[in-house]
């Protein structure tokens, strides 16, 4: 039996990709793709849980009417949210989308209670609005207390499929609620919200064999009889995961998608006061790895363009328009919480340059310019950043995801920071899912065989640095906005 399955979904799409490994080399098949995002209801933004529930369901059943009659499955997704579940396992409330603007300003309130300081010491988390911490601290007391379980989007879905109730660890580390030290919840932050230990399932780690998708659900649906893995069911952990293998030279990699998170693999965390203050976080990863990096306002800002110029261009148009608008006219400090989930993201990139006496960007090739060059610039300036947390320089940027596509902003990097870029494969987040799976299954050894195999197995293009005219005027500009911004915040 050599079917996997990954079921990868982000923020703006999901997926289930056949892996097979025919002959040393890793081959996938799309079998079924579906979009997503979150909706509005009554001024809160919830996701659609059982549409991504039925999605997994119909794109099995896909696999199935294609001869799959067996396979191993592994579920990823973005993190931070959660589902509570009463004492009979139904869904007390819609899932809230980690943008809802419920949190606004929570972080300051709850850092007035309970000092950052010691949050960081204990989880290495870095603060973000979204934090599961900070979602549940804004959440309706009464009906937390009323949740027998709560478990991340993932955990839920393997919970659906199988029955089991678990709490993977690379996605649970991400509610900041996770002690380094002890690897487990820590109690006092549990109590600073009310919580009990017993609302949360064990802690899995990846690989872990959970069983087979129900008889129910197998017959109901004509489903392959499928065996599910826990895979690293952050996407960004499974996407860390599916970076190729690295041949001598030190890197670090940006996982590009509706966030880019620019970082290191590392085997311990670093969560002292410099890690804390440049707000750098410690993910938990597959196989006792940590992720030190940090969360970049990525292509969530051009998918944002995109939709309110109602998808008149696509990714690729909207690349070739900004290569033929001028470069570093008008640039932003991408990374500003004002960028989050403003009311109206073009109005907001142009008021962002108005303000700062820049020209407004107009067409939608202007605005796609001005967005992928701040991305480039906020990478030199993270980068910088990380090679001085981690004391550890930097030779190659990895960027795996759909960033990888984007020419333009590939080629913008390498200039920017001066170094070679390295783009592919863009399917890593379902890579590494597959990986796991395929690692538990015997078919491959480890992480190392599993990341030498991706990067023999894909064509990863190779971008070197050009030179950029007048670059230090370039970077003092850009150091002013981005250091206001930081000071704003
Ligand atoms: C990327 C990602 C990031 C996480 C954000 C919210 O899809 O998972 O890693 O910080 O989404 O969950």
């Amino acid at each position: 039996m050599n079917n996997h399955i990954a079921v990868d979904i982000g923020a703006s799409s999901g997926r289930l990709v056949l892996g097979t490994l025919v002959d040393g080399s890793l081959k996938l098949e799309e079998i079924h793709r579906f979009s997503n995002g979150f909706t509005e209801q009554e001024g809160s933004c919830f996701w659609d849980i059982d549409y991504l529930f039925n999605e997994i369901v119909s794109g099995l059943h896909k696999a199935k009417s294609a001869g799959i009659t067996e396979c191993t499955l592994g579920i990823d997704t973005w993190a931070v949210d959660y589902v509570l579940l009463d004492a009979e396992g139904k869904r007390i409330k819609e899932v809230y989308a980690y943008r809802d603007r419920r949190t606004d300003g929570v972080m300051d309130e709850v850092g007035k209670l309970l000092s950052p300081e010691k949050v960081y010491a204990k989880t290495g988390i870095q603060q973000l609005t979204f934090n599961t911490l900070y979602q549940l601290y804004a959440h309706d007391r009464e009906e937390l207390e009323a949740a027998d379980q709560i478990l991340m989007v993932p955990d839920y879905l393997y919970y659906r499929l199988s029955g089991r109730k678990i709490n993977e660890v690379t996605n649970a580390s991400t509610m900041q609620l996770l002690n380094l030290a002890t690897r487990d919840f820590d109690p006092e932050l549990l109590s600073f919200l009310h919580l009990r230990r017993e609302q949360f399932a064990p802690l899995t780690e990846p690989g872990e064999d959970l069983g087979f998708i129900t008889a129910d659900l197998v017959q109901q649906y004509d489903l392959p009889q499928c065996r599910l893995i826990c895979a690293a069911t952050h996407d960004t952990a499974s996407a860390v995961l599916g970076v190729p293998a690295q041949q001598g030279r030190s890197s670090a990699y940006i996982s590009s998608g509706t966030w880019s998170l620019l970082g290191v693999e590392l085997e311990r965390p670093i969560n002292d006061s410099r890690a804390m203050a440049a707000n750098y976080t410690n993910e938990w990863g597959a196989y006792g790895t940590y992720r030190f990096l940090k969360n970049i306002m990525g292509l969530w800002l051009i998918q944002e363009v995109r939709r309110l110029d109602g998808g008149r261009y696509s990714f690729a148009e909207l690349a070739s328009m900004a290569a033929g608008s001028e470069g570093f006219r008008s640039l932003i400090p991408c990374n500003h919480p004002r960028f989050l989930n403003p009311d109206n993201m073009i109005e907001e990139i142009r008021q962002s340059c108005a303000e700062s006496g820049q020209p407004v960007p107009e067409t939608p090739g202007e605005l796609a310019r001005c967005i992928f060059d701040s991305l480039a610039l906020s990478y030199r300036s993270y980068l910088a950043e990380l090679e001085g947390l981690t004391g550890q320089g930097i030779e190659v940027l990895q960027i795996v995801g759909g960033g990888a596509n984007n020419e333009l902003l590939c080629q913008l990097t390498a200039d920017i920071i001066g170094r070679e870029v390295q783009a592919g494969p863009t399917e890593s987040t379902a890579l590494g899912n597959l990986a796991v799976q395929m690692i538990q299954s015997g078919r491959m050894t480890d992480i190392h065989e599993a990341r030498s195999v991706i990067g023999t197995s894909f064509a990863i293009k190779s971008y070197l640095p050009q030179p950029v005219p007048q670059l230090d005027q370039l970077l003092a500009r850009w150091d002013d906005l981005h250091s206001a911004a930081i000071a704003s915040e």
